[in-house]
């Protein structure tokens, strides 16, 4: 009988920690879309690795059809500005926030859509 209640009181526990902390992992990230100029593959990879280094960013994944980045952050460590400010440096514009370093990749995309699945280096 007693061992019953102990499992009981376990499974009440592992429920309500399980509870708490699905309810402070959705407290504690926000999403933010950012407009870039990012348009390859290439450029993907090259700005969710660096989005990937910035404290207080979680999680960001590309959109090559639309040429916006979904980032998921925490709040109380990053805010969407620093966001664009972090995306300028890797070098993309992210919204009205013009890339810091011109000579990228991005501008060699751009104006062609078919670059998408290829790499910015490549040669036109
Ligand atoms: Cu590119």
């Amino acid at each position: 009988m007693r061992k019953v209640n102990v499992l009981k009181y376990f499974a009440a526990m592992l429920f309500g920690f399980v509870v708490l902390s699905l309810s402070m992992q959705a407290a504690d990230s926000k999403m933010v879309n950012i407009k870039t100029n990012a348009c390859s593959a290439e450029c993907k990879a090259k700005l969710e690795k660096g989005l990937k280094d910035v404290d207080g960013i979680t999680q960001s994944n590309l959109n090559l059809d639309d040429h916006v980045v979904a980032v998921q952050y925490d709040p109380a460590k990053t805010t969407p500005d620093q966001i664009r400010a972090s995306i300028a440096k890797i070098g993309y514009n992210a919204d009205d926030v013009k890339a810091s370093k011109a000579d990228d990749c991005s501008s060699k995309c751009g104006s062609k859509k078919s670059v998408k699945s290829s790499g910015c280096s490549k040669k036109k």
